[in-house]
């Protein structure tokens, strides 16, 4: 099973133009799951995560907080940073695109498109949305009632004209469709990719690629009077993440990237312009983008101005981080859109941790403290129930695996659980709390298989609640370097005779504040 090959896989990187909020540490927490789901896959794996620093929001912002940008930057990173340690977000490095290795790989790939001949001066003329950091045709623009423009995405936009660079973006529209067909998977979901393919055929337009009416961006190279448009930048940062340009090992071992995970709201930058941009730079493309839906706040859109923010540390501070890590990798489809309540949350916490996993995890260790000394039980000869369960637990793997590879950690999650409630079935109607004075053998071996179920479950569940599992896998007996997934199976059964510690609950119920109960 082990495969050392590299994988790696990021995250977008976030605008610290404010703190973060529920949908960021949505896209944290899920590719944590899928970079260490790799880890105990064996792979040699390298996760990059960051904030995404300059352009003309971040500029504006800090002008309005009288700071300056970097300062202002610096004081939201520090926060994005915090929350990806807040929840044991296993980061191999947290990029900013103002680190100085950044603005170097930028401008490398910003000389290697011009050297292609793709990037050409102009002058841009044409509508401008500061807050989604895109520009707009006419045609997809709307006229709201009172008289002002809008993107698509309700943002305000404004008219620019400036001298600009551009990429002949529109040179690649063959090219494009062509690396949609031969490979297929490189857009998920397959909703997506229909979306972007009958986009590229409709026919695509150059892009303006620098600005020369606020300076804070990566200077171009050859002309310091523009700065590159912030995409190019923020979107390079995938392979400052990797080497490039001057690390030649990393860069081969690591680029190009297995997996972008990326929001809905940015697909088009992700599955269009970067692979042009890396076409033109003559790089490598990346394998996979797959973007998930939209955290809504019981099915409301999240907002300042609807005043439903959730603040990641008071999720964490509330419920526990592995709880919020099970519920918003459990809840909605991977790749759709979820929503999230106090009571969706409570109601996962308390039926699927505390009462599925948590009781079986108990009770039977329990019993095993009293009635076992204390040791993992040895098994006697295997009845047909003890093996179906077994096998079922066996079976989980490659279900399991190819969910995490899709990504699909909402199916992983829901297969392992159809095993929790079989081993709750399995307990209940052995009865080996019945056993015990009747048969105290048959007593044994129905908890040797329970706790040999709930160590495979264990491992299994660690890349979404590290911490949980870990302590689980403390509880069973598990030795400290039998936790990968080679572990899984027969070939890393429980051993009997292993000293276990005293049992102690890992899921707690959560019970309502008297506020609460009364709000
Ligand atoms: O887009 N639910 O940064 P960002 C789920 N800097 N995900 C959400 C969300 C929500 N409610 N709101 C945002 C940017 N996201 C750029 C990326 S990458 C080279 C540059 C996701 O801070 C969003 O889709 O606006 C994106 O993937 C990520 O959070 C950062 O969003």
């Amino acid at each position: 099973m082990p495969d050392q090959k590299p994988f790696y896989v990021t995250t977008a990187i976030s605008y610290p133009n404010g703190v973060p909020h529920i949908g960021h540490v949505y896209e944290a927490i899920a590719t944590d799951a899928i970079a260490r789901f790799h880890r105990l896959s064996g792979r040699d794996v390298r996760f990059v995560t960051g904030t995404d620093e300059h352009g003309l929001k971040m500029a504006q912002t800090a002008a309005r907080e009288g700071v300056t940008p970097f300062e202002w930057a610096t004081r939201n990173a520090e926060r994005f940073r915090a929350m990806d340690e807040r929840f044991a977000i296993s980061f191999d490095r947290f990029i900013r695109t103002t680190d100085k290795d950044h603005y170097a790989a930028s401008q490398e790939v910003w000389r290697r498109m011009a050297e292609n001949g793709d990037i050409y001066l102009g002058k841009y003329e044409g509508w401008y949305s500061v807050r989604d950091e895109a520009y707009f045709d006419e045609a997809e623009t709307v006229l709201a009632e009172d008289g002002s423009r809008k993107a698509p995405t309700g943002a305000p936009v404004e008219w620019v004209v400036e001298e600009s660079y551009f990429f002949r973006l529109s040179a690649y529209q063959d090219r494009l469709l062509k690396l949609y067909e031969e490979q297929p998977g490189f857009i998920g979901p397959e909703a997506r990719r229909n979306e972007i393919l009958a986009f590229v055929k409709r026919g695509l337009t150059d892009l303006s690629i620098s600005r020369t009416t606020f300076d804070w961006g990566v200077p171009v190279p050859g002309d310091p009077r523009h700065v590159m448009y912030v995409w190019l930048d923020a979107l390079t940062n995938y392979l400052t993440g990797a080497g490039f340009p001057d690390d030649a090992s990393e860069l081969k071992r690591f680029w190009p990237a297995d997996l972008h995970v990326i929001g809905k709201d940015i697909i088009r930058f992700h599955t269009v312009f970067w692979p042009a941009f890396l076409m033109s730079a003559g790089l490598p493309l990346p394998k996979r983008v797959f973007a998930h839906g939209f955290l809504t706040n019981r099915g409301e859109k999240i907002s300042k101005s609807v005043g439903n923010v959730v603040d990641p540390f008071a999720l964490a501070d509330g419920y526990g981080v592995d709880a919020v890590r099970y519920f918003l990798l459990r809840e909605a489809p991977f790749g759709q859109d979820g929503s999230y309540s106090h009571e969706a949350i409570v109601g996962r916490i308390n039926a699927d941790l505390a009462n599925d996993l948590g009781n079986l995890a108990q009770r039977s260790l329990s019993m095993v403290a009293k009635n076992c000394e204390g040791r993992a039980p040895a098994p006697g000869v295997p009845s047909p129930a003890d093996e179906a369960m077994l096998a079922a637990v066996d079976a989980l793997w490659p279900k399991v695996s190819a969910a995490f590879v899709e990504p699909a950690p909402h199916a992983a999650l829901a297969a392992i659980w159809t095993v929790v409630a079989e081993a709750n079935r399995y307990f209940a109607g052995q009865e080996p709390w019945a056993l015990r004075k009747t048969d105290p053998e048959r007593m044994a071996t129905v908890l040797y298989v329970t706790l040999e179920t709930v160590r495979q479950i264990a491992i299994l569940a660690q890349p979404v609640m590290p911490e949980a599992a870990s302590k689980l896998l403390d509880l069973v007996g598990s030795p400290e370097n039998a936790r990968s997934f080679a572990a899984l199976g027969e070939g890393g059964r429980l051993v009997p005779g292993a000293a276990l510690p005293a049992p102690q609950p890992v899921f707690p119920r959560y019970v309502e504040s008297e506020a609460e109960a009364a709000s």
